[in-house]
């Protein structure tokens, strides 16, 4: 056999074999030897068994995290608190080619603010689509804290589609909270500012001029994109809006947002004024707002209502008038309002007050039916009275900030951010049930679909704001810290510190994993970001590279291109200097994992091309030169070979006339070599196949789907031989090598898959057929 041949073949295989050894030398120490050499107690041991997820398992839940300023989702999963991935939503993330494919720049360039593109975002909420008040796994949103705008994220395949910019609004808090059946997802604001106007006008005329609002985006399920020609907008007083939450079950068809700074405070340090924080927390109360979005919408739809910038705008008087907008006394600076299972209660977090305030819907109902206010705030807006509508109020601790809870009826956790707790209470009886401190600084919490109409209870995670002296230093910029809590039984317990290198995480959510039904490929030919299929889809063959000028002289090269291991097609490109370059790449792989990248030198280009994905790069050639490109995922063997030119001419460059001389030259005696190692090889592959085809293979998705690939392997290099066999007719031995020799590439590849498709029968103690 073929030295070459000899060597990949039994590196392939003797893979297989190490992993016996591995397990005597394991098994060699005992549980308490360990225990000793790493100083674990046996409370390690319990909370180590309830996080642990041995290899190749998976995780109950899956978390999507906000990514805070780094503009982006981190998934990772529950109990294990391994990170999964990061989604690029606001910000570039060139390992997917987000922000350096076409496709995705145009979701980037959605999210355009003032005409000035903005490639950073503070994202703060996280939010899954919701049948019936349940987590149905199909989108996520999220919002931008700093440039009012909110993120479609499809679960089918885990990519940004669209970011819609508010056109209102200069800084925002309150979402991204969606209503039961995602009919909406709220987006409230936090600093007032001019809503109409983006203009200058002076903080003098704050009272009159500024204000807050509340968006209700109209979600379009089928079309997956929010519809900003059916979504709405309150305009609300200028307080601080904060935090939303939508109404359900009981107080579905409602929303609430609370605030801060109902003192309309503009701060002013430098003309010798206090400072915000004094002036925005001096009263002892601040307002809960109360929106009927379902009347909203009802009067949308009857024409009631009128457009602004391209959606439905409901000024005060009108909300006031039409009954869709009431407040509600809080104390104090208050945070989080979350909606209980039920949607019979709304638990506000008084921040600067240790207490929880829990108010009815049920009295909040009777007394906006009876017309029973304590008064109007300066804009008309009616008040109800805070002791009319408190089913009660409970004093947890300092620094009450957010509520979720738990399958356990009545029952739910709030974070206490200076006394750095968890609070765990019974909000029907008003008791408070036990305590946890947690490091440090608590800002969110979450428990397992915490936020839906049945939580699962079962974990809680603290997002704490400091990390201190919970992980190995790194630098005065320290990772968040996210720590796991087991609240399966009375007492909570601290299980896990998940250090969090992407900042600062505020919200995040859980959803069971078996609710997840991710993609593996795309349909041939895809644009992931419209999903649709691609105009540059290419198929196998059908490559081509094109040159067109316009009549100003403008000239275009464009290149239909596919990837699959272990080649680009084409493998040069020829361009002349001041051309723009369009390169369109088709991954034409259909196995699992089989991703291929595209760069190229100089020119800010990264694609990730996922199985069927097509995606595309534009840039202009504006200087003649040398510019190699190559894929940059390892997708086999000979990844690295899987490489081209990319030649820019210069202007009027006239080609003298040298012949390409090939840097090896072949014999009929190196054809002879390959074909008998390519006839070796086979027999190998052969025996593979008679192993996998006289077990239960089709039992296994897994290997029928590495035997699918491996067969598509076998079909290339039929082709190759083929080629090969035609040059070496004609005596052509150069071509008949080469041929031979990618005949042979094919095989490999084949065979790779094979014996991990063997390996994996083995492993899985498949049994033999007749
Ligand atoms: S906020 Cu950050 S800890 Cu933006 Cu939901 Cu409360
Ligand atoms: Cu394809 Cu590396």
């Amino acid at each position: 056999m073929h030295e070459l041949t000899r060597r990949s073949l039994s590196f392939l295989v003797g893979t297989a074999l190490t992993i016996g050894a591995a397990t005597a030398a394991w098994s060699a120490e005992t549980l308490r030897d360990v225990m000793k050499r790493r100083g674990l107690t046996e409370k390690d041991l319990l909370a180590a068994a309830k996080t642990y997820t041995p290899t190749g398992g998976r995780d109950e839940y899956l978390a999507f995290s906000s990514g805070g300023q780094s503009g982006q989702v981190i998934v990772y999963g529950v109990p294990s608190m391994r990170i999964l991935k990061y989604i690029g939503v606001f910000t570039p993330e060139p390992w997917q080619g987000y922000g350096f494919d076409d496709e995705s720049k145009a979701v980037l360039a959605q999210g355009r603010v003032r005409g000035k593109d903005i490639v950073y975002g503070d994202t703060h909420h996280p939010a899954i689509s919701e049948t019936d008040g349940e987590y149905d796994g199909k989108y996520l949103f999220i919002n931008d804290k700093a440039n009012p705008r909110v993120a479609v994220i499809d679960l089918h395949d885990f990519e940004t589609k669209q970011i819609v910019a508010n056109p209102f609004f200069k800084s925002e808090h309150g979402g991204a909270f969606v209503t039961p059946n995602t009919e909406y997802v709220m987006e409230g604001t936090q600093y007032a500012a001019p809503l109409l106007e983006d203009g200058f006008v002076p903080l003098e005329e704050f009272n009159d001029k500024y204000r807050g609002g509340l968006t209700y985006w109209k979600f379009n399920r089928e079309k997956g994109r929010i519809e900003p020609e059916n979504s709405f907008v309150f305009e609300l007083p200028p307080y601080s809006q904060d935090l939303s939450d939508a109404g359900k079950q009981d107080s579905y068809g409602w929303g609430f947002t609370n605030s801060f700074c109902s003192e309309r405070y503009v701060g002013g340090i430098e003309r010798g004024r206090p400072p915000f924080e004094a002036g925005c927390s001096s009263k002892d109360t601040d307002f809960l707002h109360v929106t009927n979005w379902k009347k909203a919408e009802e009067l949308v739809r009857a024409g009631k209502v009128r457009q602004e910038r391209g959606m439905y705008f409901i000024p005060m008087e009108q909300a006031i008038a039409e009954g869709l907008l009431y407040l509600i006394p809080e104390p104090k600076s208050p945070h989080g309002v979350d909606v209980t299972p039920d949607g019979k209660y709304l638990i506000v977090s008084g921040k600067l007050d240790s207490h929880v305030s829990v108010y009815s819907f049920e009295k909040i109902m009777q007394a906006i039916e009876e017309g029973e206010f304590e008064g109007k705030d300066p804009y008309g807006v009616p008040i109800i009275g805070m002791q009319d509508v408190l089913h009660t109020q409970i004093n947890l601790g300092l620094g009450p900030l957010h509520t979720q809870f738990d399958s356990k009826p009545c029952v739910a956790y709030t974070s206490l951010y200076v006394d750095s707790q968890v609070a765990k209470y019974d909000y029907c009886e008003g008791k408070i049930l036990d305590k946890l401190s947690i490091h440090y600084n608590i800002g969110h919490l979450m428990t397992m679909e915490g936020d839906t109409v049945s939580p699962d209870g079962k974990y809680l995670v603290a997002l704490n704001k400091l990390a201190i002296d919970r992980f190995n230093p790194v630098g005065p910029l320290h990772p968040q810290n996210h720590q796991l809590i087991d609240i399966s039984n009375e007492k909570m317990q601290l299980l896990y510190d998940m250090p969090v290198p992407l900042g600062e995480p505020h919200y995040v959510v859980a959803i069971r994993a078996d609710k997840l039904k991710p993609a593996v490929r795309y349909k041939s030919g895809w644009d992931s970001r419209t999903d649709q299929r691609s105009p540059y889809k290419t198929r196998a063959g059908r490559e081509k590279t094109e040159r067109s000028c316009d009549a100003e002289g403008k000239c275009t090269t464009e290149v239909w291109g596919t990837v699959i291991r272990s080649h680009i097609t084409p493998e040069i490109i020829e361009a002349e200097e001041g051309d723009t370059v369009k390169i369109h790449l088709t991954n034409l792989e259909r196995a699992q994992d089989e991703v291929h990248g595209f760069t190229l030198y100089g020119q800010n280009v990264q694609l990730s091309i996922e199985p069927g994905k097509t995606a595309s790069a534009t840039f202009v050639a504006d200087q003649a030169g040398v510019f190699p490109y190559y894929c940059t995922e390892f997708c086999s063997a000979l990844h690295l070979e899987m490489q081209g030119y990319l030649l820019v001419r210069p202007k009027g460059y006239q080609a003298t006339a040298v012949k390409l001389v090939e840097g090896t030259l072949y014999t009929k005696e190196d054809y002879e070599t390959q074909v008998k190692t390519n006839l070796e090889t086979q027999a190998v592959i052969d025996q593979v196949v008679a192993y996998i085809t006289s077990h239960n293979f089709k039992d296994f998705p897994t290997v029928v789907a590495l035997v699918e690939d491996a067969t598509d392997q076998l079909g290339f290099s039929e082709g190759a031989k083929k080629k090969s066999e035609e040059a070496a007719a004609k005596e052509d031995w150069q071509n008949a090598m080469l041929w031979a020799n990618q005949w042979w590439q094919y095989q490999v590849k084949a065979a790779d898959l094979g014996l991990r498709a063997k390996t994996y029968l083995e492993e899985s103690g498949a049994q033999k057929v007749q």
